[in-house]
């Protein structure tokens, strides 16, 4: 299954995502040395990076009166309210330490306009604006992609369904994600995904 033409994609595993962070995914650091191990087994390896601009709109602090997790109305739909996270150059939206993939041939960075949010790898959150992640992979010939990260429902869902959206093969690996799992969102996720075709497999299913 692992061939010339999968991709990896380790979505997130940065400092602000992981325990200690500020906006912590439970056990987020347990997945390092699975996607360090996957990280081995690809010729194209991507890394995307949350990556947004000091008072981001998807911040509850940048709309007074909110607090972290509520929700409010976005011209582009309905956003989730987060603790400042992953702001650009901070040590927060830095790498975890621990990851080794320094044979990764890409880094996408996403959630850098200051209104619109991203937690999809290939398209913001208007729905419309590219990151050029499908370009870069498609120009490559890249047919399936793998993905690792945080978290499996927001960012790893979001870049999933977009992914099978725009004709790759899907494969998530269950292991090697967790979630925020916000008011039910890890199940509504997985639903999601399998809906559109995304493939849910375990690390013992990819071989090669
Ligand atoms: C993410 C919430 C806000 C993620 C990013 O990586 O899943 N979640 N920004
Ligand atoms: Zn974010």
């Amino acid at each position: 299954m692992i061939d010339a033409w999968t991709a990896l994609i380790v979505v997130d595993v940065q400092n602000d995502f992981c325990p200690g962070g500020s906006l912590a995914v439970a056990g987020g650091d347990e997945i390092v040395p699975l996607v360090n191990d996957l990280g081995k087994r690809f010729a194209t390896v991507v890394l995307t990076q949350d990556w947004h601009p000091a008072g981001h709109s998807s911040f509850a602090s940048s709309h007074p009166g909110k607090l972290p997790f509520e929700s409010i109305a976005m011209p582009y739909g309905t956003q989730v309210l987060w603790p400042d996270h992953c702001v650009q150059g901070s040590a927060g939206a830095a790498f975890h330490p621990g990851l080794d993939l320094s044979m990764a041939q890409a880094v996408i960075r996403k959630g850098c306009h200051s209104k619109v949010d991203s937690y999809s790898g290939l398209v913001e959150a208007d729905r419309t604006t590219p990151t050029g992640l499908g370009g870069y992979l498609r120009e490559r010939g890249i047919a399936r992609v793998v993905l690792a990260g945080l978290a499996t429902d927001f960012c790893v869902n979001w870049t999933a369904q977009d992914a099978v959206r725009q004709g790759f093969e899907t494969i998530v690996v269950e292991e090697a994600c967790r979630a925020i799992d916000l008011d039910g969102s890890l199940d509504r996720a997985w639903a999601e995904m399998t809906a559109l075709g995304v493939r849910r497999a375990r690390l013992t299913e990819l071989n090669g």
